[in-house]
């Protein structure tokens, strides 16, 4: 009998709520990450392990990708990151006895949760058609069955590759390249899900996808916007850079919908003086602004600045604008007509409280706006990072110290890997480069990105899908479409390190490959390999894993893609690609990731100095024009102004924006546990968290339970049953609940102009009584 969904085990009986805490971090973080650690790894391995962290020769922290700073102090490690490393370090084990004793349906009836905790994989696994258990299979035997079905393919188009953000440089820059000889560009990955919004609306304004600023700048700042991003949670290391800048004067100014514990105050877990005085107030002005009101928000600090300078002179930088820019008068005519009625609708804020931070912001000698998914996951999403950029343009906090955009990267090596051409749709440059380095011809059509995958496979357009890492089914949005879409194909192959969701919605056919993580050797031909990552300022460093493998039966990424390449462009195949295999001896690559290095020094420029400057231990700063010389690669030649109409959410009387975020106990789809503890929850990720005004005005009360059901153009019925009302500090019509129990809500028509992220932060829904269990 088919078990019943994740999805409606309610941990109602277990959930408590009590206040949500003003501080992040301190002695409670430091104990929870010792606990977790030695949960999973015991106590000498944890030692061992936390000690490596961040360090030189040691290996680069999976938790986020915020910059390491060049002290690499002992122990500059957080909460967060060392539950992620305990997730990967732990000694618990998913082999063939485990998956004989469980079946897949009886797998499907267990939670993300308890997924998650059943260990490491440590060796590949087949799932036959009609079979009801996964068996192991050899690494032979899987490659051949990976080369064979994608040799049966009408069309290279109808293979899918998925990259998730921890994947290595080496192994994105050789994943890409057998992609690209296959003949697709089909190369989705999470950051289509991620920070897309900001790629597109830097690429277009400043010629970079990229932020501008780094850590030092991020000390020298004299005022820091950190807008929808909750880096207590997310990027724990952040705050100590905040609380440096703070203490050396900077303003922080701190836009969310929620008041996030480690925005309000922060306690340096590292810093005796601070345990003992109870931290740094960090926020000096706190917006709490309405879902999707930050491009109103924006708009009206940029008219701000316009309206001082007309007064008093001296706000704007009118040099930079001259010599830098393009696109001036119109975004200033445009910001000048302004509706202030308009932007105190969009952002739930008063107009008095806008002009004191647009005070902040015109006095401040520099500037940096910092933004993850609060702002990146709307359907406005570019237009209001264009914004970002405008104000930024105004006073010239563009490329000069303590000034620049600040996305802050989710994986640890997301932007990496799109540095390395992890991307449906490179720029012209990269393909000439990689054409010349491997003499042969790669595609040019666009391939999928994530959205456009998930309708090809749905639509009967795709035929086999590789997830390089990653936990595609339960990241995406709207899961039962995804669901059925991934049960189109022919094959379904996940190369991952833990037990997820997406090994049990498969395509009639399923793979698991298990492989190494970034804190375990990887020993090859040549001996030990280092692998480089690239963190959220443009820094590229080298990681190197120094615990013995989960399992001797594990391969590297790299050693999965060279050797799925050998298969497939094995002399005495045809190609299938008319632009021919690329030249390249993989397995000199994989026995060497230096030569994998070589090349990407050959085809990506700024990597020329890769190899000596990691082998003297130091990171490579990759050139950043704008940063570097002001210089802008763009349609104009300048940074550009641009112009956009103010867009906002509306909110329908009877329902409720959602947004979708994570919990304080969660690495996106990997689940450590079942509490939030800053927000005050504990027990149960079910529940949704409203205003206390929307909770009455809807006829329910604190603790009641209700299902959350999408309004969506389509009608199509999606439902997330059974959550509990939780009376939380949030704007009116504003809910939130986590992910990704509620994707299912997410139609995955509902995406950002331009970047086609999911708007995941921005989901209509209305509340009705919870249904039966
Ligand atoms: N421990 C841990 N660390 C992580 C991750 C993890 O899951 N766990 N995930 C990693 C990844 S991949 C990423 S991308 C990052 C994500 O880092 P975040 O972006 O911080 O993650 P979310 O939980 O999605 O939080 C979104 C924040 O934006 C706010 N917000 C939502 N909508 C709006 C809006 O319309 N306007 C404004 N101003 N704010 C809004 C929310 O209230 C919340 O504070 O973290 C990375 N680091
Ligand atoms: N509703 C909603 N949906 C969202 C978001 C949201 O805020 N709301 N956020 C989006 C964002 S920002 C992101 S980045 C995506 C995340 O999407 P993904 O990156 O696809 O998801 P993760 O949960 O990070 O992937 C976890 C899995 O990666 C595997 N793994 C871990 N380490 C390694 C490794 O070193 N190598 C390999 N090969 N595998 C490894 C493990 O098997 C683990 O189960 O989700 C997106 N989806
Ligand atoms: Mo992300």
């Amino acid at each position: 009998m088919a078990r019943k969904a994740p999805d409606t085990d309610i941990d109602e009986a277990e959930l408590r709520v009590s206040e949500p805490k003003a501080r992040a971090a301190g002695v409670p973080g430091v104990v929870h990450a010792l606990q977790a650690s030695i949960d999973q790894m015991g106590v000498v391995r944890s030692a061992q392990t936390l000690l490596r962290v961040n360090q030189k020769d040691g290996f680069d922290c999976m938790g986020c990708a915020w910059p390491e700073g060049d002290h690499r102090h002992t122990a500059e490690f957080c909460e967060n990151g060392a539950k992620a490393v305990a997730e990967e370090a732990t000694r618990r084990r998913v082999g063939r006895a485990f998956f004989a004793e469980h079946s897949i349906d009886d797998l499907r009836g267990h939670d993300d949760y308890w997924l998650g905790q059943q260990g490491r994989l440590t060796e590949p696994m087949l799932l036959e058609e009609g079979a009801t258990h996964y068996a192991p299979i050899s690494w032979d035997d899987a490659f051949r069955l990976i080369g064979d079905e994608l040799r049966a393919m009408d069309d290279p188009g109808q293979a899918i590759f998925y990259t998730s953000g921890r994947t290595s440089n080496e192994a994105a820059f050789a994943y890409q390249l057998l992609v690209r000889g296959l003949g697709t560009n089909n190369l989705p990955d999470c950051s289509n899900m991620c920070h897309e919004s900001s790629g597109s609306a830097l690429t277009e304004t400043l010629g970079i996808g990229k932020g501008t600023v780094s850590l030092e700048d991020l000390h020298e700042a004299s005022l820091i916007i950190v807008a929808g991003q909750n880096p207590g949670t997310n990027h724990p290391r952040m705050l100590s850079a905040l609380e440096k800048a703070k203490r050396r004067g900077a303003t922080i100014v701190a836009v969310n919908p929620l008041p996030e514990a480690g925005l309000i105050r922060f306690v340096d877990p590292q810093s005796p003086r601070d345990l003992a005085a109870g931290g740094t107030k960090l926020a000096d002005r706190f917006l709490q602004i309405r879902l999707g009101g930050d491009q109103a928000l924006f708009q009206a600090l940029g008219a701000l600045l316009l309206e001082l300078h007309d007064e008093r002179g001296g706000v704007l930088d009118e040099a930079f604008i001259a010599a830098h820019t393009s696109g001036f008068d119109d975004y200033a005519a445009d910001v000048r007509a302004l509706d202030w009625a308009e932007v105190e609708t969009a952002t739930g804020l008063a107009e008095a409280e806008i002009r004191e931070v647009g005070a902040m912001v015109a006095d401040a000698p520099s500037a940096i706006v910092c933004w993850a998914m609060g702002l990146t996951q709307h359907p406005y999403a570019v237009a209001t990072l264009r914004d970002v950029v405008n104000l930024l343009l105004l006073q010239g906090n563009v490329g000069r110290p303590g000034a620049g955009v600040c996305p802050v990267r989710g994986h640890s090596n997301v932007q990496g890997d799109r540095t390395m051409g992890i991307f449906e749709r490179m720029p012209e440059w990269f393909h000439d480069a990689i054409d010349r380095e491997f003499a042969f011809a790669s595609p040019r059509a666009h391939g999928y990105d994530t959205v456009e995958a998930i309708r090809a496979m749905r639509d009967g357009r795709a035929r086999v899908f590789l997830g390089m890492g990653g936990n595609f089914v339960r990241a995406t949005p709207d899961t039962a479409v995804t669901e059925r879409a991934l049960a189109n194909l022919d094959l379904t192959v996940q190369v991952s390190t833990k037990l997820n969701r997406s090994h049990l919605v498969t395509g009639r056919r399923a793979l698991i490959l298990p492989t190494l993580g970034r804190t375990e050797r990887d020993a090859q031909a040549t001996g030990d390999q280092r692998v480089t990552v690239e963190d959220s300022m443009g820094m590229v460093h080298a990681s190197r894993g120094r615990l013995r493998p989960a399992s001797d039966d594990l391969l590297s990424e790299v050693a999965i893609v060279t050797r799925i390449a050998e298969e497939v462009f094995a002399s005495g195949h045809p190609p299938l690609a008319p632009g021919g295999a690329p030249a390249v001896d993989w397995a000199a690559w994989r026995g060497d990731y230096a030569q994998i290095r070589r090349s990407i020094s050959a085809v990506v420029p700024g990597f020329e100095g890769l190899e000596e400057a990691i082998a003297d231990g130091e990171s490579l700063r990759l050139p950043n024009a704008p940063r570097d010389d002001r210089r802008f690669a763009t349609a104009t030649g300048r940074a550009r102004f641009t112009a956009n109409a103010l867009t906002y959410p509306e909110i329908p009387s009877g329902c409720l924006l959602l947004q979708t975020l994570r919990s304080h106990d969660q690495y996106n789809t990997t689940i450590y546990g079942k509490d939030d503890r800053y927000r005050g929850i504990a027990g149960g990720r079910r529940v949704v968290m409203l205003h206390p005004d929307d909770i009455a005005a809807a006829g329910f009360a604190d603790g009641d339970l209700v299902d959350l059901v999408a309004v969506a153009p389509d009608r199509v019925e999606r439902r997330a049953p059974r959550f509990r009302i939780v009376s939380y500090s949030t704007p009116r019509g504003n809910a939130a609940a986590y992910y990704p129990e509620t994707n299912v809500l997410v139609p995955l028509d509902s995406v950002a102009d331009v970047s086609n992220t999911p708007a995941s932060k921005s989901v209509l829904v209305r509340l009705e009584a919870a249904s039966a269990e």
